[in-house]
């Protein structure tokens, strides 16, 4: 298996400037005539080597010349003694009804389809797939006209002509070079909604969506989420939009998000596909933020796109920090930050905990596919982020400005990003380009001190990055510390930006009052893990005072944290305090403000965010003392969380902000109150009382929703609780609405989150129903990352049940789909983190793995990596 290494690129040795491309759709027998023109780069007399594989190579053609004399490798074809300058035509036949795994051209759901991101191209014919070869293409579809009546693909449409044999030949240009990973064809039968959008230039820009047949109304979300993410670039960084038109395509069959190929997006239609009887209020925001998300890529990525795949977090991390920075524009900055330090939190902290670590610029990788990750992704924006903090808004704006006036229209490197924002600004960057090298989460360790005869107050910072599964370098990095003093009386407060750039480094502030607080990291201004000793009653202060709202919530998921720490101590869940205690019932009562943001204050850290505090996961100590906790809270709390839920008023569904906060207040309510009444809880007085008035809550709370969030509110809170009532409201579910794929998705995932031993039962019975497919990612995600992800119970039984279901699913898709296998895989791989008894559990499932036939590249460096 070869692995490739960023510190072996070389520039191509040929380039291609232009191909055309004709595809003769058929479902079996696909065939596709490239032609590219093609120029030596440099005095060499290298051969030039084209990838690809899982085609038949039908004839070669050098300039209109059959070409015979060819080295063919398994997954190259290799040319010598060329011309200068040349035409190449290649015809490939494929066979797209086959493609399971969904790279290259593929056909399911009766529409063909490309994903060519990473490296799919080469699955359609011989070209230099790599990032750093940019041409103009030409495309031409070909296919029956009444059975496809929509043959699209990058750039402007130039013609459309019927054929002598009936058929249809459609033709687009697109004038910008771009590399073949963001090349796309779509052939379907869709329903078809067209909107329009004015450049700040006034260019006239025609918005194509199209979705399954009788679904178009359901694109209306996107489409108008798309309107506003044009505009906003516009305003927010001056870049407009460059083609006469602008398609999104949904798909039910994909291996992820979306793909932001040149004027052609393809969707998951899960991020596509929205109204309230179908998605919550977190798919409307996740479908914002993602259609913004692909927008905004036109211009990081696709305009300045990747000189090579190491370079991924070039487009990825500043993209993700565009489509966050547009989802805080269009609601709330506070509850977005909150969103993606969650996702830090878990997540990524998990991967650079595990087997996977690597820098956000990885340096050697065996399948791409593998790196598409959080931290290249999400801890790619931070680094974005980082910049911005320290530069400001101005700051980062000139950086952005000379980085697309010196690199528009090229393939560049994460290193050529941070030289523009540094020329740009004259500051050096030199020390913070480790961001880019180092794996690993930092420790932020804080001491302060107090000397109140000299009024002085004294922080002291110390950093440490642990040792990582790749072994890269812990140099000292540059950690952009945002602070606040407040004193206690709160007739003081000072806000700083403190740059951490050694080890260990004191500040010291003069003409401070006694008695200051420090909140320290506030809007969690870089992705490290703090450690600081802070009493119950600061960090109650803190929640209560900081004028970041990120710093308050972090505070209250601090105490959360220090009350499960002292729980696994002392073997047993702890009492919750009364002050804390005192605290959630101010915020039950408090105005109708902000509802969202208290939610999230009355919130408990999850599972996932938890563990990653554990060098070794106490997965039963965890789990128990968040049970308990959540039925102290529910039993103590019983009335103001009732009159809490009741006196927040129901409104006809809008997906608007007040609305929202309602809706999650209540949920959060609905899901205490669920564990007042759930089996192991006997609660003190008026239980039977109380039982019944809650059971009657979250029942009306279903009946009477006219919309998916409420109905999956309740849903949620009784199958947690492992309330009888969870059973027949998920028939009604799915008796209503399952035929629907999306909420098919939705029903299956609550079922598979039962914390009780029959959920293996329920899983059996799923992946029977009709609307299951295995073919289908969405669908398996619905079930089994679900699983593996929201019943930690069950997923991390002491049997080994659980372990042993997952890794017994990805050994089968690996067959079918190796991208979405070595997907599934990941909660298996750390192992290590466990107890011992888990991890020779787990270990035992990798081996077996590792030792089937035909293993895919994909899931061979995971399992492979895991197990070393
Ligand atoms: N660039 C694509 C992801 C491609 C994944 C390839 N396995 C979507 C995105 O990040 O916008
Ligand atoms: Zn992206």
């Amino acid at each position: 298996r070869q692995i490739k290494r960023l510190a072996d690129y070389q520039a191509p040795a040929f380039l291609t400037h232009s191909i055309e491309l004709e595809f003769v759709l058929d479902p079996a027998a696909t065939q596709v005539t490239a032609i590219s023109k093609i120029s030596r780069q440099g005095a060499h007399q290298l051969p030039l080597m084209l990838d690809g594989h899982g085609f038949e190579l039908l004839g070669i053609w050098l300039n209109n010349v059959p070409l015979t004399d060819y080295q063919q490798t398994d997954e190259q074809l290799v040319l010598s003694q060329l011309p200068d300058e040349f035409e190449l035509k290649i015809v490939t036949q494929l066979n797209p009804a086959e493609n399971t795994a969904l790279e290259g051209l593929y056909l399911s759901g009766g529409a063909y389809c490309t994903q060519c991101e990473a490296e799919g191209f080469r699955r359609i014919t011989y070209y230099q797939d790599r990032p750093d070869v940019l041409a103009v293409f030409t495309t031409h579809i070909i296919a029956d006209g009444k059975s496809y009546p929509h043959l699209l693909s990058n750039g402007n449409l130039i013609a459309d002509t019927l054929l002598a044999n009936g058929q249809r030949r459609v033709s687009w240009f697109d004038p910008f070079p771009k590399p073949c990973y963001l090349f796309a064809l779509v052939a379907g039968d869709f329903d078809e909604l067209t909107d329009s959008y004015t450049t700040g230039s006034g260019r006239e820009v025609a918005l194509k969506f199209y979705v399954d047949k009788g679904n178009q109304q359901r694109a209306v979300f996107a489409l108008e989420s798309l309107k506003r993410a044009m505009l906003w670039d516009e305003q927010e960084f001056g870049l407009e939009y460059d083609l006469d038109i602008y398609m999104v395509v949904a798909v039910d069959f994909f291996n992820m998000g979306a793909m932001e190929n040149k004027g052609l997006n393809v969707f998951n239609s899960k991020y596509v596909l929205a109204n309230p009887q179908t998605a919550t209020d977190v798919d409307y925001f996740n479908i914002e933020s993602i259609i913004g998300h692909e927008y905004f890529h036109n211009w990081t990525g696709n305009r300045v796109t990747c000189r090579d795949w190491f370079q991924l977090s070039l487009k990825e991390g500043l993209t993700v920090f565009r489509d966050q920075q547009f989802s805080a524009a269009m609601g709330s900055p506070t509850l977005c930050r909150i969103d993606a330090i969650k996702t830090i939190r878990t997540a990524q902290f998990a991967e650079d905990a595990g087997p996977m670590a690597h820098p956000i610029r990885p340096e050697q990788v065996l399948e791409m596919n593998n790196f598409y990750t959080v931290t290249v992704y999400d801890k790619g924006a931070e680094v974005i982020r980082m910049q911005h903090t320290l530069l400001g808004q101005a700051g980062f704006r000139r950086g952005m400005d000379l980085y697309f006036q010196r690199f528009d229209g090229k393939a560049v490197t994460c290193d050529d990003f941070v030289q523009a924002m540094q020329d740009a600004n004259e500051r050096d960057f030199s020390q913070f380009r480790r961001w880019y090298q180092q794996a690993g989460t930092p420790q932020l360790r804080v001491t302060s001190a107090q000397d109140d005869a000299l009024a002085s107050f004294t922080l002291t910072l110390q950093q440490h990055t642990d040792a990582t599964a790749d072994g890269s370098p812990k140099l000292p990095l540059v950690l952009p510390v945002r602070l606040e003093l407040i004193s206690l009386d709160l007739s003081y407060r000072q806000q700083h930006l403190l740059v951490l750039t050694e080890e260990r480094q004191s500040f010291v502030f003069e003409q401070v009052p006694a008695n200051v607080r420090a909140v320290v990291l506030a809007d969690f201004s870089a992705p490290v893990k703090l450690l600081q000793q802070i009493s119950l009653d600061d960090l109650l202060f803190i929640a209560a005072n900081a004028s970041d709202g990120v710093a308050r919530w972090d505070a209250m998921q601090q105490i959360w944290s220090d009350l499960v720490r002292q729980s696994v101590v002392a073997a047993h869940p702890v009492l919750i305090p009364a002050s804390l205690l005192a605290m959630f019932r101010q915020l039950l009562d408090q105005p109708l403000d902000d509802l969202e943001f208290t939610a999230e204050l009355l919130a408990l850290p999850g599972f996932d965010t938890l563990a990653e505090q554990y060098p070794q996961i106490p997965v039963d100590s965890i789990l128990d003392t968040l049970q308990s906790f959540r039925q102290q809270i529910a039993s103590q709390l019983t009335a103001e969380l009732t009159r809490c839920y009741q006196r927040l008023p129901r409104q006809p569904y809008q997906y608007q902000s007040m609305q929202v906060g309602i809706r999650k207040l209540q949920s959060l309510c609905l899901g205490y109150l669920a564990q007042a009444i759930s089996a192991t809880v006997i609660s003190q007085k008026n239980a039977a009382a109380d039982s019944d008035v809650i059971t009657q809550l979250l029942q009306q709370h279903y009946l009477q929703a006219d919309n998916m969030t409420d109905r999956q509110a309740t849903l949620t809170a009784a199958v947690q609780a492992g309330l009888d009532l969870a059973q027949p409201l998920l028939l009604d579910l799915l008796e209503k609405d399952g035929h629907d794929p999306l909420i098919f998705d939705k029903w299956a995932s609550l079922q598979v989150s039962l914390p009780t031993e029959k959920v293996f039962e329920l899983i059996e019975n799923i992946v029977n129903y009709p609307q299951f497919s295995w073919n289908n990612p969405n669908r398996v995600r619905a079930v089994f990352s679900a699983f593996s992800h929201y019943n930690p119970q069950q997923f991390h039984r002491a049997d080994g049940r659980g372990y042993q279901l997952l890794a017994s699913i990805v050994g089968k898709i690996d067959h079918s789909n190796p991208q979405l296998a070595a997907r599934l895989v990941t909660p298996l791989l750390s192992w290590k983190r466990y107890d011992e008894a888990r991890q020779l559990l787990i270990q035992q499932q990798l081996g077996q793995l590792r030792d089937q036939p035909g293993l895919s590249n994909d899931l061979f460096e995971k399992v492979a990596r895991s197990l070393s």
